[in-house]
C-alpha cells in the first residue's frame, strides 16, 4: 500500500487514498518517491484542459530512490538516486534513432497492454491511470526504466524533481530547439515554473536582451534573479507593444509559456521578421487560433515545442553538472516545498501565480523550505 493523490470522476480536487501496486514487468522499476513537482500539465487534468482517464494519479516531474527492478532491468539497481520524465522513447522507432524521443512513435512500448493488470489499483479495486505513463503524486510509481534518468546522491531530491519537466523543457526550448546564439534578443510570455527555465536557458545561452512578461509581479522578480533584462508586467502594458518598443522592432525568438491562444499569437506578433515564436504552452487538443497572413509575408514562424526536444538521458546529466558548477539555478526555482496532504493548495496556489514551483515532498523532515 502506498499513499497516493488520486483525482476521481466529477471532481476537482484529489483525495489521498491508499493504492496497491502490481508486481513489476520485466522492464520496470518501482521508485520510492521522495519529491514531486507540481506542474501546470497537471492542472490542466484538473482544469478539463486536458481529459484523461479517472481515477488518475497527476504528477510527472518526480525524484526518489529505486525499490524494486524488473527481470530484464540492468541500467538500474535499488539505491539508486533517480528522476523521471514522461519522454520515453521506445529505442526502437526511426525517430529515437534520430536521438528525438519527444517524437517518439512507438510511446505505447512503455506502457502496460490493456490486457494486463493496471500498475496500480484503488483500494476498492479501480485501475488507475498514471498522468503522462509516470503518475508521480504517489509515495510509490512503478514505471517503465525508459522514463527514469539517473542522478547523483549530492542532487536534492526537491531540485532533482524539476528536472523531469520544467527544466528540461525550458532549457530544451532554448538549447535543442530554438538554438539561441550569443546576442540574440528573447521574449517569455509566462514565466512560471517552466518559463523561468526558458529565462535562464536564454541567459546561458548568452541572449543580450531577456525580456520576461508576466501579469505577476512575483514572477517578474523571480525572472529578473535568474537573467531577465527587461520586465513587462502584461497587466499595466500592452505586452506586445512594450516588447516591440523594448526589442526595437521584435525579438528573434518568442516563447509563448503559459497555453493561451491570446499569447501565441501576442508571441507571434512580438518576434522580428524572419523569425520564430515558439509555443511551449499546453492548450486543449481542438483549440484553435488565427494567424495575421501578414506575418506570413514578413517570414515568421511559428513552432510547437514539446518537452524541449530533450532526450533525457543527455541532457539531465548535463544540467545537473551545470548546478553543480553554480552555471543552473535550481534552488530559486522551488518557492514551497508542502506535504502531500497539502497537494489541492500547492495546486491551488500555482494556478493564482503564487508560486514559481512547488514541489510535494514524501519525507516530512525534508518539506521545510
Ligand atoms: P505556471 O502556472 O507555473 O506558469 C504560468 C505563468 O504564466 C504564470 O507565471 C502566470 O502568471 C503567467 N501568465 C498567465 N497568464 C498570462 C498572460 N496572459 N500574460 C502573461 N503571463 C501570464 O505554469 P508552468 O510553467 O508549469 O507551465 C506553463 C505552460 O507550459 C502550461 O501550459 C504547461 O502545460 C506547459 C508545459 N508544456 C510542456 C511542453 O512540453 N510543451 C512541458 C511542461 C509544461
Ligand atoms: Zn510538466
Amino acid at each position: 500500500m502506498a499513499r497516493a493523490a488520486v483525482l476521481h470522476e466529477g471532481t476537482d480536487v484529489l483525495t489521498i487514498e491508499e493504492i496497491t501496486s502490481s508486481p513489476l514487468r520485466p522492464r520496470e522499476v518501482r521508485v520510492r518517491t521522495k519529491a514531486c513537482g507540481l506542474c501546470h500539465s497537471d492542472y490542466h487534468v484538473i482544469d478539463g484542459t486536458l481529459v484523461r482517464p479517472r481515477p488518475h494519479v497527476l504528477g510527472h516531474e518526480a525524484a526518489g530512490v529505486v525499490e524494486e527492478v524488473g527481470s530484464q532491468v540492468t541500467a538500474f539497481a535499488p539505491g539508486d538516486h533517480v528522476v523521471t520524465c514522461l519522454v520515453m522513447g521506445c529505442g526502437d522507432c526511426k525517430q529515437c534513432a534520430q536521438g528525438q524521443p519527444t517524437l517518439c512513435a512507438g510511446a505505447g512500448a512503455t506502457k502496460r497492454a490493456e490486457a494486463e493488470p493496471p500498475r496500480q489499483r484503488t483500494a476498492s479495486g479501480q485501475p488507475i491511470t498514471p498522468f503522462a505513463n509516470v503518475g508521480g503524486l504517489t509515495e510509490e510509481i512503478v514505471i517503465d526504466e525508459r522514463g527514469l534518468v539517473v542522478i547523483g546522491d549530492d542532487v536534492p531530491m526537491h531540485l532533482a524533481a524539476i528536472l523531469g519537466c520544467a527544466v528540461v523543457t525550458g532549457l530544451g526550448a532554448v538549447f535543442n530547439v530554438a538554438q539561441v546564439q550569443p546576442g540574440d534578443t528573447v521574449a517569455v510570455i509566462g514565466c512560471g515554473g517552466v518559463g523561468l527555465n526558458v529565462v535562464q536557458g536564454a541567459r546561458i545561452a548568452g541572449a543580450s536582451q531577456i525580456i520576461a512578461v508576466d501579469l505577476s509581479a512575483a514572477k517578474l522578480e523571480a525572472s529578473y534573479a535568474v537573467g531577465a533584462t527587461d520586465l513587462v508586467d502584461g497587466s499595466q502594458v500592452d505586452a506586445v507593444a512594450e516588447v516591440l518598443r523594448l526589442s526595437g522592432g521584435g525579438v528573434d525568438h518568442a516563447f509563448e509559456v503559459i497555453g493561451r491562444p491570446a499569447t501565441a499569437q501576442q508571441a507571434l506578433a512580438m518576434c522580428a521578421n524572419g523569425r520564430t515564436a515558439y509555443v511551449v504552452g499546453v492548450m486543449s487538443d481542438d483549440a484553435e487560433f488565427t494567424v495575421r497572413a501578414e506575418y506570413t509575408k514578413r517570414g515568421k514562424s511559428l513552432r510547437g515545442v514539446q518537452m524541449g526536444s530533450t532526450r533525457p538521458r543527455v541532457d539531465i546529466p548535463r544540467y545537473v553538472e551545470m548546478w553543480r558548477r553554480g552555471q543552473l539555478d535550481l534552488d530559486g526555482m522551488v518557492s514551497r516545498r508542502l506535504p502531500l496532504d497539502e497537494v489541492n493548495d500547492g495546486f491551488r496556489a500555482m494556478a493564482a501565480g503564487e508560486v514559481n514551483r512547488a514541489v510535494v515532498m514524501f519525507d516530512r523532515t525534508e518539506e521545510a523550505p
